[in-house]
């Protein structure tokens, strides 16, 4: 197959400026010579390129929004591109840099100390740190509010109790930002710190999806922490959430660096491949998926683009996110599906991306909200009824 060459039916490449398509073009050639010979075999091998962090630390991946404590300050639109071209990588590839970014160095960032600050932003932004969040349970997933886990004061300690199911980096993280319940009823955020007594991980194996990327169940028996450990402003449910909008709008742009990955591919593979003496491209049939395929894409760029657009004006609201993690991430799906049929039997082996990206999106569709969830947090918001239940 040829080099990548890129997907933008409409011109969209107009609308950023220098220094945005400056550093995704940094990443995009980053992930063509780094990171694209080798994930195959992590993924076969079900591991993370764990030698490849501190160089995104290098490239500035990391807390790349942010202001102070190492961190660029880029805007949101170049931040959801770097998203985008590391998902054109792999999905785990972005996992990493989105739950590092948005899921722990935006909480330190946003609700603690100076203290904690200090200790964590500069390491996580260099890749001298991993870190990982722990908000779903394995009995509360979609609906976090309702989590077990307990954090008691102890004296001048904290006191964790309860599991963590489905983190990312879980195993590989020096630092866990875990979501519990306090004494008020109040839900808190708590930094963890790795080879403190009673926390522990084990690794989730067996994955059809996301195999290039580290999952870990975090387990907390009478675990202290000092009361310093605590975020001193993230106040209840909402500071979670604000977080996972965060996350979920770098997703939004994530999911079309997989599907650019897979209909670019399957594009070139349509115009080479020759059935009944002709490309199959030429196939009406054909014609029409890679059509879906372009439009659908060219449709997410625009969405993905004027949330940047409002983030960076503050006016951003997370329904508005969720209507944009909601489409990208289903189109792409969709996009890989169909990618994967055009190949055929080729389809499914590795030597093409397709079959990793259709796969890994299946994740990608469920995390961080599922695209039902997301659809009923939209239809809340438009209706004004709500139906999780509550007014
Ligand atoms: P609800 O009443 O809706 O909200 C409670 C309070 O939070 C506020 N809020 C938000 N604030 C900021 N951003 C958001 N996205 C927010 N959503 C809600 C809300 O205004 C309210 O504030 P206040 O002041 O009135 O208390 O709470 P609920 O319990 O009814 O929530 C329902 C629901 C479904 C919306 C919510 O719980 C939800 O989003 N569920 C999905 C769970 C989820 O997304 N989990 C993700 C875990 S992390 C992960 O998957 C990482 S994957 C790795 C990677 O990113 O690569
Ligand atoms: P459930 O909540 O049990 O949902 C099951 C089904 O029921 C879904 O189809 C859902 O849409 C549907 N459903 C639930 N409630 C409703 C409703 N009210 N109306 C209609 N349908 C409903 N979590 C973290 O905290 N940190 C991480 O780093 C993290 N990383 C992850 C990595 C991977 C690879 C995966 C697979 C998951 C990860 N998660 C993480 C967990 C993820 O956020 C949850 O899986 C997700 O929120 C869904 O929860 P659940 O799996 O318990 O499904």
């Amino acid at each position: 197959m040829e080099k990548f060459r890129g997907v933008d039916y409409y011109g969209i490449e107009e609308l950023l400026t220098e220094e945005e398509r400056m550093v995704r073009d940094t990443i995009r050639d980053w992930v063509e010579a780094e990171y694209l010979p080798i994930v195959a075999k992590h993924h076969r091998e079900e591991s993370f390129p764990l030698h490849l962090i501190p160089k995104l630390g290098e490239l500035g991946v990391f807390g790349a929004t942010l202001k102070g404590h190492g961190s660029p300050g880029l805007n949101n639109v170049a931040y959801g591109l770097i998203m985008q071209e590391l998902e054109r990588g792999d999905s785990g590839l972005r996992s990493c840099a989105s739950v590092q970014s948005a899921l722990v160095m935006y909480p330190i960032h946003a609700y603690g100390s100076e203290a904690q600050k200090e200790r964590w932003l500069p390491r996580l932004q260099r890749g001298d740190a991993v870190g990982c969040f722990g908000l779903s349970e394995p009995d509360h997933g979609s609906d976090p509010g309702s989590m077990k886990m307990r954090a008691a004061r102890k004296g001048d300690a904290y006191v964790l109790n309860g599991t963590k199911l489905w983190i990312t980096n879980g195993s590989i993280a020096d630092v866990a930002l875990v979501w519990a319940r306090g004494d008020d009823g109040e839900i808190g955020g708590y930094l963890v710190e790795k080879g403190t007594p009673g926390f522990s991980t084990l690794d989730i194996h067996g994955k059809f999806s996301m195999r290039a990327s580290v999952t870990s169940e975090l387990s907390f028996q009478d675990c202290r922490i000092p009361l310093e450990n605590k975020l001193p402003n993230a106040m209840g449910l909402r500071g979670a959430l604000n977080c996972l909008s965060q996350a979920r709008y770098g997703i939004a742009w994530g999911a079309i660096g997989a599907a650019m990955a897979c209909y670019d591919w399957a594009l070139q593979y349509a115009q080479a491949r020759i059935q009944f003496g002709k490309p199959i491209a030429s196939f009406q049939l054909v014609q029409r998926k890679l059509v879906w395929m372009v439009t659908e894409i060219t449709k997410a760029q625009l969405l993905a683009l004027q949330l940047g657009r409002l983030k960076d004006q503050g006016k951003v609201r997370p329904q508005q996110v969720s209507m944009a993690k909601m489409n990208n991430v289903s189109i792409a799906l969709e996009t890989a599906r169909m990618a994967r049929d055009i190949l055929g039997a080729a389809g499914i082996v590795d030597e093409h991306p397709v079959i990793r990206h259709m796969l890994n999106l299946e994740t990608v569709v469920t995390y961080e909200g599922t695209h039902d969830i997301h659809t009923l947090i939209v239809g809340r918001d438009i209706t004004g009824l709500s139906a999780f239940g509550d007014a």
